[in-house]
């Protein structure tokens, strides 16, 4: 299964769309989320972040979360993979989240490329490596980045290999994320979306459920005790 935005928006995160509120109502993600905004406004870039990550911090999993967890000890084989970078999946005790666009708690060095702990002295004022003192960013993946390579070939691997893929709270916009369940249709498996409204998906769902991920997906669980 995929998740995307919609399935933290019932904990109070706001969508990635509907995330430029108040201060960030004039920029969009994709011209911020990027590596030239990050070279070109650093502080513009950790100051949306850090912006995001308090809203992660102060956001609590949701039924829908625990549902997908009660799922996974219900079938035979389960394999999540998210477009969220906010960790509710494993706060509500998913295991094995295959983290499809990275993690926004995490610190990574821009010079070095793994994560790291911050340097506890900064000369530039934004956080930098304590091991080399270049740049920290978020570990997430920005537009224009290649998805990690464990991360890629795992969701194409269970995309291909399943019987039955759920979309969950994407808007199955952006890629590649967005071709795993196209993927999945294509080797036969049945695709159920879950969403608020329609997506350019819908047409091709075997199923479609619509509602709110908080509220469906504990519902779809009860089915599997009648
Ligand atoms: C790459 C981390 C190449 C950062 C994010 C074709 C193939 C490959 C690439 C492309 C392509 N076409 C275009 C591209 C480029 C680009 C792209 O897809 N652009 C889009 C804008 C068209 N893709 C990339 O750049 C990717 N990289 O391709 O690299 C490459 C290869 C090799 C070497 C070098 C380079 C990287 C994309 C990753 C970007 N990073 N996040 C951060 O978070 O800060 S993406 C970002 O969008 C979030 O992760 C978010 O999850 C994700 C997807 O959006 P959604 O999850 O769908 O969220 P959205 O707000 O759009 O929609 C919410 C949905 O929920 C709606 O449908 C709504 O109705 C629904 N909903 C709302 N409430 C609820 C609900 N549903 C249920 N319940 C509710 N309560």
């Amino acid at each position: 299964m995929l998740t995307g935005a919609g399935m933290s928006a019932d904990s109070g995160v706001p969508t990635f769309r509907d995330a430029q509120t108040g201060l960030w109502a004039r920029f969009r993600p994709e011209d911020l989320a990027t590596p030239d905004a990050f070279e070109r406004d650093p502080e513009r870039v950790w100051a949306w972040y850090e912006w995001r990550r308090e809203l992660v911090r102060n956001a609590e999993p949701h039924a829908g979360h625990r549902a997908l967890v009660e799922l996974a000890g219900r079938v035979s084989q389960f394999t999540l993979v998210t477009q969220n970078v906010d960790g509710l999946h494993q706060r509500a005790g998913s295991v094995g989240v295959v983290e499809y666009h990275g993690n926004i708690l995490r610190d990574r060095c821009a010079g070095e490329g793994i994560c790291r702990e911050r340097s506890p002295h900064s000369t530039s004022g934004l956080p930098e490596c304590s091991a080399c003192g270049a740049l920290l960013r978020p570990d997430v993946v920005w537009f224009g980045e290649a998805i990690p390579r464990h991360a890629l070939q795992q969701a194409d691997a269970v995309a291909a290999d399943c019987d039955c893929f759920l979309s969950i709270g994407t808007a199955a916009l952006v890629y590649p994320a967005a071709g795993l369940a196209e993927r999945a249709l294509r080797s036969g498996a049945k695709v159920i979306e879950v969403n608020i409204e329609p997506t350019d998906l819908s047409p091709l769902a075997d199923v479609v459920l619509t509602g709110p991920a908080g509220v469906v997906l504990p519902g779809l669980v009860q089915l599997l005790d009648r």
